[in-house]
């Protein structure tokens, strides 16, 4: 991270889990199936500072309830960070900084959304420690961040897509992200680009694709057509060289997502060709060190990229609205407003101002649960 300044360690007396039920506002259905609610895992991490006064910091373990957009899964999250990656981490003391998630943890492979929760945590409590805001910590460049809406496939069809875009639109946002699956693509996105014209507009495949099937080629080569901002994860996580035999056929940049988990697998896809841009989470990479690698590796290869979303809680939307006031992040995030996501956030909400999401100014993450909000919440105590 591009902070100058060492953050002390925070003395960690308890880590707790913290369950939610979230119902969304409106169904998000992507290639990969239909979430109506969200069971949101936070991770909370209670401490001392160094002049001894009690610091709290969250985080937000961002899996689906089912390991539907990659392994992970919110309760082999939960079970994982009970386990193991809450042990590891105070097994050499409970003197604890954010580093030491990379280093402590090192020997644990993989769930890379939980290692993400509890680093932020961890994070977000040495920086209120210290009254420094998360942004100001990541060296950000800007105070607001442009904001896409995501917007899943409508129980509806095209009418539905139709008229939920021409509300988005109205509402401010500025790009259109659609998700597609074969069956659900060439014909909306064409409705879409007939019906707002020359609106900033991509679609997103969540992995649906098959590199070898000539009628989901046919598709895609006509997506191509319809100039788009960039055409999201066409082909399966691991299939780096189908997106490398395609891509060069399409004028639209293909995008990674599910593809890449570091900054390793970036610098791999950008040297084959298979993206031209790339989707930070920083869940999906296991947090905001590995993010700013990543941002880092693409800017050499001058590849743009962009933060991404997992319907976040305004817990998660605020360490994502901080990274993506960070250098190099200049497309519109989908980092859209608490009302795109929830009647009520678990948090102070994030809304749209001229199509941006201000960056929280506060200190930490800016945005701590409303007490309202976590009473009937279920809460494991891992530690303390
Ligand atoms: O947070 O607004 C959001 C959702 C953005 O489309 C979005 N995310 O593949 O990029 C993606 C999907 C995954 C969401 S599944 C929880
Ligand atoms: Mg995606």
């Amino acid at each position: 991270m591009r902070s100058t300044r060492p953050l002390p360690p925070v003395a960690v007396t308890a880590v707790d889990l913290v369950r939610v039920v979230m119902p969304l506002v409106r169904p998000f259905t992507t290639s990969f199936g239909r979430q109506t609610v969200r069971t949101v895992l936070l991770v909370r991490i209670r401490g001392g500072a160094a002049d001894d006064t009690e610091v709290v910091g969250w985080g937000e373990c961002v899996t689906p309830a089912a390991p539907v957009y990659s392994e992970e899964f919110t309760d082999g999250a939960a079970l994982v960070l009970r386990d193991h990656l809450v042990p590891a981490l105070l097994r050499d003391g409970r003197e604890v900084g954010a580093e030491h998630v990379g280093g402590r943890l090192r020997h644990l492979h993989g769930h890379r959304m939980a290692r993400a929760a509890l680093e932020v945590a961890v994070l977000d409590a040495q920086l209120r420690a210290v009254d420094r805001p998360l942004a100001d910590h990541l060296g950000a460049v800007r105070d607001r961040v442009p904001a896409g809406v995501s917007v899943g496939i409508p129980d509806g069809g095209t009418d539905a897509l139709l008229e939920q875009v021409a509300g988005y639109l109205a509402e401010g946002y500025l790009r259109i992200k659609v998700k597609v699956e074969p069956g659900f693509d060439v014909a909306p996105v064409t409705a879409l680009r007939g019906a707002f014209g020359a609106v900033a507009l991509q679609v997103d495949a969540n992995a649906a694709y098959d590199a070898d099937a000539p009628d989901h080629l046919a598709a895609l080569d006509a997506l191509d057509e319809l100039g788009l901002e960039m055409l999201e994860q066409p082909f399966g996580p691991a299939r780096l060289r189908d997106h490398a035999r395609h891509a060069p056929r399409w004028r639209t940049p293909v995008c990674l997502d599910e593809s890449i988990h570091d900054a390793a697998d970036a610098a791999d896809a950008i040297a084959m060709g298979a993206c031209r841009i790339v989707n930070i989470k920083l869940g999906r990479v296991g947090g905001l060190v590995e993010a700013v690698a990543i941002r880092d590796r693409c800017q050499e290869a001058g590849v743009p990229v962009w933060c991404g979303g997992m319907l976040e809680t305004g817990i998660g939307r605020a360490a994502n609205v901080a990274l993506a006031a960070t250098e190099g992040f200049d497309l519109p995030a989908d980092t859209s407003a608490s009302d795109r996501y929830w009647a009520e956030d678990l948090t102070e909400p994030f809304h749209l101002l001229d199509g941006h999401l201000a960056v929280p100014t506060g200190p930490g993450i800016g945005r701590e649960p409303r007490p309202e909000a976590l009473r009937d919440a279920e809460v494991e105590r891992l530690s303390g």
